[in-house]
C-alpha cells in the first residue's frame, strides 16, 4: 500500500501462472502425437494439446508473485541433477476432462521438486506422471475403451532437463514461456 498526498493507493503486483515441467524427449513427444492421431480417427469432441505444448507437469504452482517466482527459480537450481529415464505405460483419462498417456520414471524428480519447494507449496499427495494429450468436457465409455486399445510404444527415454514455465492464457489456448531450464545428468 502506498500513501500519496494523504490518499492510499494499492499497487497491484502482477502474478505469474507457473508450473514445473519435465521437458519431453522427442521420442515421447512423437508417441504422444501418435496417440493424438489414433484418437483423431475416432469420433469424439476433443481439444488436442498443441504439439509444442506437450509436457509432463511435475508441479503446478498456480498464480505466484514475482518474488516467489524468483525464489522458486533459485531453489530449483539447487536440486542435484540426476538421471531421469521415462517410459510410457498406457493411455487413459482423468474423467471428465483430461486424456493422457501415463509415464513412469518421474516420481523421484517430482519428490525432489517438492522437497526443494518445501514451505512455499504443499507437497503432491497423489502424483501420477502423465502427458495430457487432449481435453474434453466428458469422457464417454466408448472413448475409455478406445484409450485401452491404444498400444503405447515400449521406450526408455533419457530426459535432459526440466524447467520452470510460465503459462499465458488466452482464447487461443495457453502459451508456455520458459522462465528457467535445469539440466539433468545423463541416465
Ligand atoms: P496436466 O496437463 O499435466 O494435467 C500447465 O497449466 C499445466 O499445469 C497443465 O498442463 C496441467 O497439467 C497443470 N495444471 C493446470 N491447472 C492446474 C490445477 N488447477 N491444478 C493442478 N494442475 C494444474
Amino acid at each position: 500500500m502506498a500513501k500519496r498526498g494523504g490518499r492510499k493507493t494499492t499497487v497491484a503486483v502482477r502474478r505469474h501462472r507457473c508450473f514445473v515441467s519435465l521437458d519431453l524427449p522427442a521420442a515421447l513427444r512423437d508417441a504422444a502425437v501418435a496417440g493424438q492421431s489414433f484418437l483423431r480417427t475416432k469420433e469424439h469432441d476433443l481439444r488436442y494439446t498443441a504439439v509444442s505444448n506437450l509436457h509432463l507437469t511435475l508441479k503446478f504452482l498456480g498464480e505466484i508473485s514475482p518474488d516467489d517466482r524468483a525464489e522458486v527459480r533459485k531453489r530449483l537450481g539447487l536440486i542435484s541433477p540426476q538421471g531421469v529415464s521415462l517410459r510410457l505405460v498406457r493411455a487413459g483419462c482423468f474423467a471428465p476432462r483430461i486424456v493422457w498417456l501415463a509415464v513412469h520414471g518421474a516420481d523421484e524428480l517430482q519428490r525432489q521438486v517438492d522437497q526443494a519447494l518445501e514451505g512455499l507449496f504443499e507437497p503432491e499427495r497423489r502424483f501420477m506422471g502423465h502427458i495430457t494429450i487432449a481435453r474434453t468436457k466428458g469422457i464417454p465409455d466408448a472413448l475409455k475403451m478406445e484409450l485401452g486399445d491404444f498400444v503405447v510404444p515400449v521406450l526408455d527415454c533419457p530426459v535432459s532437463s526440466f524447467s520452470l514455465q510460465e503459462s499465458h492464457l488466452s482464447h487461443l489456448g495457453p502459451r508456455y514461456e520458459t522462465v528457467a531450464r535445469f539440466a539433468l545428468t545423463e541416465s
